[in-house]
């Protein structure tokens, strides 16, 4: 495992780089997710209620499903022409998941302040500020207490933002990483007028024919090995076009094979750009997952973890990841 750095990164240490920005722009990591949007929504609604002016800076297409948490969000297109003095950035540590917005902010020394739960990757630099807590099963939760630091009462756009987040990072409250915290927040959002059915079924019941259709082919061609603890699924282009579907449709797939018990770890390759490739990592009951990702220069959590990588082809990464899995020794 990397060496994790300590950085005065808790929230009464922070909070004063919040609270002295005027202009302030949000944003999280490229192929944003539940959490991500959630945990930014509502710190743009706590925000707001400081009389702060906030835009959303998005670094690339929002996917739809999550668009119910940004009415009445504004989102900036072009932060070029705003004079922020802070750049928040959640969900992520990894500056490089938002460029060109987090090199420009530090190009025209604009602070920027991470707000995350993944493990710390960067090294200290003055401009950069972090809020980090590596417990919180989402962004969403980290956002509930800064939120609770600043004294700003959760209203309901507040409270529905931060449930998406928790529901959708914990996986419906499967992956919660054993702490009561996770329930507790809960609890707390769900006694404010919010609808969690229908939060539960915007995050999650996405599904289509097409999609069926296209699980159907990905798990006839799902490659098993080590005795079934291993198993491997890809995914072209070409294969997406022809079921009408984009990369954040297919995010969940690889989660489903870790319900078989004798699966150690999953990972799903999916072709981003000609020669570029997203691969998730999943294991269950260790951390395999985020063995293999940080090896590959990528992050995330010790059972769901994930990089990019450019390759010429899948079977070159598939090769790439079956030497990690060999150091592991769950490979022969
Ligand atoms: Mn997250």
């Amino acid at each position: 495992m990397r060496h994790i750095i300590i950085f005065p990164m808790s929230i009464e240490s922070q909070i004063d780089v919040i609270l002295q920005a005027q202009r302030i722009l949000l944003t999280t990591h490229r192929n944003s997710d539940g959490d991500g949007i959630g945990s930014l929504a509502a710190l743009y609604g706590a925000l707001k209620n400081l009389n702060k002016q906030v835009w959303f800076v998005p670094v690339d297409e929002v996917p739809k499903r999550y668009s119910y948490m940004l009415e009445n969000v504004d989102v900036c297109a072009n932060p070029d022409e705003i004079n922020a003095d802070l750049l928040i950035i959640l969900d992520t540590n990894h500056g490089e998941l938002c460029n060109p917005l987090f090199q420009n902010s530090i190009n025209k020394n604009r602070k920027v302040l991470f707000i995350d739960h993944h493990v710390e990757n960067s090294k200290p630099h003055p401009l950069i500020f972090r809020i980090m807590n590596l417990d919180a099963a989402s962004t969403g939760e980290i956002v509930f207490d800064i939120i609770k630091t600043l004294n700003v009462p959760i209203n309901d756009f507040i409270a529905s933002a931060l449930y998406s987040s928790l529901t959708f990072d914990t996986q419906a409250f499967k992956l919660v990483r054993n702490s009561a915290r996770s329930h507790s927040i809960a609890a707390e959002l769900a006694g404010h007028q919010i609808n969690t059915e229908k939060i539960q079924r915007a995050l999650f019941a996405h599904w289509t024919p097409e999609k069926m259709k296209f699980l159907a082919e990905l798990i006839h061609s799902a490659k098993y090995s080590a005795n079934n603890k291993v198993v491997g699924l890809s995914v072209t282009l070409k294969q997406l076009e022809k079921y009408k579907l984009h990369g954040d449709d297919v995010n969940d797939i690889v989660d489903m094979f870790t319900l078989i018990p004798t699966v150690k770890f999953a990972y799903f390759i999916r072709q981003a750009e000609a020669n570029e490739y997203k691969v998730s990592f999943r294991s269950a009951l260790n951390d395999y997952a985020y063995t293999v990702a940080t090896r590959l220069d990528g992050g995330g959590h010790k059972s769901s973890a994930g990089t990019w990588l450019n390759a010429d082809n899948i079977s070159s990464i598939e090769d790439r990841i079956n030497n990690e899995l060999r150091l592991l020794k769950l490979l022969d």
